[in-house]
């Protein structure tokens, strides 16, 4: 029973460090002696042969109950440790996965080499599945007290986080965003499917099955929607997406009650639905099996719904006596997951109730001392050490890869006539030329979003690539950017190379999470033993003729250079745009960089420069060849004209503008020179502070609004590094894009720029 009198203490308690750690200490204390106690009671039953199912129908053994009992255990007293540590102000992360460890007998009836996308509640599953590669159990039970101490010697995040990952089991760490890694899990699944179809390597086996857990309060989460909905659409619509969708249903988010029976309700209706008592060992593991089984034999995803309980609170200092009855509290306790499966071995006469609580204290002490042992191993001491993993940058092995060019013969399937036989091409020609190569070249390249299949996309980028390529490599998703992301980065976790497009760039912000919380983070909490390279095609920018107003024409990007690692190339010539998206492709290959590559809409088929009809802005394609000499690394300028009086730094549309303005000006003795930055991200700073010195003047031409726009982080580059020359900047205003004429009232104009200048000029 519960001692009432702790939690009546508790509730006395305020959250100062000293009243934490007695709550942490009670709700454990509470926990374990509930255990004792209760297994202490059990009667054994009659002995029965452990190769014999431990309860009569069920197909779990007397010894795989015993072994699994064994994991349930280690992963109890890995919270007991971290609470224990915490104390001691050497562990740093308590939530547990006490309540939790009948997903033992998820991982029991997967195989180790099912790619795994797990909750932060999957301490048994985990040591499960260590102990399926053949691990010692104290291997899997250091890996979680490396992580729980911070230690840099932890295997997957090194120390970044409390995770579970491991390149050896098929675990993919996840981050803390809750049930943003389904959209991956699908991704997964998918590529398992295609990677086989299109005869491709794959770290995972052509019959795996990806498994992907989260709590019931997750279940509601936009991300795990589409997740749900992606592999249920996909099914619907014939495709093969094997994925086992675990939700761990507690009861409980934090402090707020899911309603009883809301899983089952809001379910997908299109997922095959299995359920079971997550805390009765025997009955999960017949369940999971049948619901593994169900998806690795018809490649289809499933949903398996497990009824758990949450015990020693959310995380370690939570007062769960503030937002529950004890009646509550204590009827969890009841259902505790560990006392039951000492009950089944009791009652299967395998096991006496004292061996149990022998065993208990045993490995208890023994936990303890490899608790004390990992608090004592190196953690994460510099900068440099911490962001080591980030995002690798080997700018040589990216020029290399850049020119790997299609051998003819592909290149002559792939296109009618070759792209550098064309003549002059626009950018939206250059950037479709250039995805045709890549997918030559590299039958892992992906081409998917919304109408990039049948239309060739809204603005024909993608035009003729279905028909080249094919359906299985070039395709249309439903409509969800969070959807196409996670397809992405699922796709890109398992070796394929997806190039998938946003179709306007406000609509990469209500899928940014896939970005910044997903992608962006693979190699920093996995040490690069998982990455997602990406290249994301986003319609971007504004100064659309004809199709107005904010959605179609926003200009903010601020969302995406402040996240570490990811790479924004913004071309605005064909040439370049052509050019940066072999950069982009071959950093994503060999450094497994995240890239967005942003696609000025205006551009897309504008011909001229300065007069109507001087092709000012077509350039020919570089045949591959030339690719080298052509190459555009990351993080460099072009510059523009040899003026001595005036540096413009822009982008985007802004070259364009910047360069007709500057032929104006230069015409009256106003020597202006014009850099074009081409990468957001990193800035190419060298090549800025170049351009700046040369003239000792800058003029920023942001399109990008005033607040957060790019010419804030444009004159801090040249501040910090010691330009001491006048600066001005023009840029967008702080507004949304009307429609209509009334957008010239708002964004940066040509007008301006030469204002601008003149004023800085005299
Ligand atoms: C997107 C996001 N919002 C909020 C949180 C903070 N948070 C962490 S766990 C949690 C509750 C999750 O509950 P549930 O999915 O039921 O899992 P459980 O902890 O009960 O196992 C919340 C709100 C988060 N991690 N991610």
């Amino acid at each position: 029973m519960i001692d009432n009198r702790l939690y009546t203490d508790l509730s006395l308690c305020g959250t100062e460090r000293a009243s934490c750690d007695i709550i942490v200490r009670v709700v454990r204390d509470a926990v374990e002696t509930h255990f004792a106690e209760a297994v202490g009671a059990l009667t054994p039953g009659p002995a029965r042969d452990p190769d014999l199912p431990v309860r009569p129908g069920t197909s779990l053994t007397g010894t795989r109950c015993r072994e699994l009992f064994a994991v349930q255990l280690g992963s109890r007293l890995l919270d007991v440790a971290a609470r224990v540590m915490r104390e001691r102000d050497e562990g740093f992360y308590t939530i547990g996965s006490s309540g939790h460890e009948g997903n033992a007998a998820v991982a029991a009836a997967l195989r180790v080499d099912d790619p795994a996308l797990l909750h932060y509640r999957s301490g048994a599953f985990y040591l499960t599945r260590s102990a399926q590669a053949g691990r010692l159990a104290e291997e899997g039970l250091r890996d979680v007290l490396l992580g729980i101490a911070a230690s840099s010697e932890e295997p997957i995040a090194g120390g970044r986080h409390k995770v579970f990952g491991h390149p050896d089991l098929a675990v993919i760490p996840q981050t803390s965003t809750i049930a943003s890694h389904l959209p991956r899990a699908v991704g997964v699944g998918f590529a398992i499917e295609r990677a086989r179809m299109l005869g491709l390597p794959s770290p995972w086996p052509g019959d795996a099955v990806a498994v992907c857990s989260f709590g019931d309060a997750s279940m509601n989460h936009a991300s795990a929607l589409t997740g749900l909905n992606t592999a249920a659409y996909g099914r619907f619509r014939g495709l093969q997406i094997p994925v086992l969708f675990v939700c761990e249903d507690n009861g409980l988010g934090i402090s707020v009650k899911t309603p009883p029976e809301w899983v089952t309700q809001a379910r997908h209706p299109l997922l095959e639905y299995f359920q079971a008592d997550g805390c009765d060992l025997a009955e999960t593991y017949d369940v999971a099996r049948r619901a593994v089984e169900h998806v690795r034999a018809n490649r289809a995803p499933a949903f398996l719904h497990l009824r758990t309980v949450r015990l020693m609170g959310h995380a370690g200092s939570d007062v769960e006596i503030g937002y529950r009855t004890r009646k509550e509290i204590a009827a969890d306790l009841e259902r505790d997951p560990l006392v039951r499966t000492a009950r089944l071995l009791v009652e299967a006469g395998l096991a006496e109730p004292d061996e149990l609580l022998a065993r208990y204290e045993a490995e208890r002490d023994h936990v303890l001392k490899l608790a004390s042992e990992c608090a004592r191993r190196p953690r994460l001491t510099t900068a440099a050490e911490v962001m080591a993993p980030l995002a690798p940058r080997r700018p040589e092995a990216v020029a290399g890869e850049v020119v790997r060019s299609a051998p003819a013969e592909a290149r002559e399937r792939a296109f009618t006539t070759l792209p550098e036989q064309e003549g002059r091409l626009t950018v939206a020609q250059a950037i479709n030329r250039a995805l045709a190569d890549a997918m030559a070249v590299d039958p892992g390249v992906l081409v998917f979003g919304e109408d990039v299949a049948r239309k060739g996309g809204v603005y024909g980028v993608t035009r003729g690539l279905l028909r080249r390529f094919g359906a299985e490599r070039v395709f249309d998703m439903l409509l969800d950017e969070q959807a196409i992301l996670g397809l992405a980065l699922g796709a890109g976790v398992s070796g394929l190379l997806p190039v998938p497009e946003i179709q306007y760039l406000a609509y990469l912000h209500n899928a940014l999470d896939q970005i910044r919380g997903e992608a962006s983070t693979m190699q920093f909490f996995s040490q690069g033993a998982y990455r997602n390279p990406l290249v994301v095609r986003v319609a971007s920018y504004a100064y659309q003729k004809g199709f107005g107003g904010h959605f179609h024409n926003d200009n903010s990007i601020a969302a995406l250079r402040d996240i570490p690692g990811v790479i924004v190339a913004s071309p605005a010539r064909p040439d370049d745009a052509a050019a940066m998206l072999r950069t982009c492709l071959a950093a994503a290959r060999t450094d497994g960089s995240v890239c967005v590559f942003l696609e000025p809409i205006a551009l897309y088929h504008t011909r001229d420069l300065f007069e109507e009809g001087d092709d000012g802005w077509l350039a020919p394609y570089a045949p591959p060849a030339r690719w080298a000499e052509t190459h555009v690394p990351v993080g460099r300028a072009r510059s523009y004209g040899d003026g001595r009086d005036l540096t413009i730094v822009t982008y985007g549309n802004g070259l364009r503008m910047s360069l007709r303005a500057a032929v104006r000006l230069t015409a009256e003795d106003m020597g202006c020179r014009v850099l074009d930055l081409r990468w957001l991200s990193p800035l190419p700073v060298d090549d800025l502070m170049r351009a700046a010195e040369l003239t000792g003047r800058v003029l920023i031409a942001d399109e990008t609004r005033q607040s957060g726009g790019v010419s804030e982080s444009v004159i801090a580059a040249l501040v910090d590094n010691g330009f001491r020359g006048p600066i001005a900047r023009v840029t967008s205003q702080d507004s949304f894009v009307p429609l209509g004429p009334a957008a010239g009232t708002v964004l940066l104009s040509e007008s301006d720029i030469e204002r601008a200048a003149r004023k800085l000029l005299a």
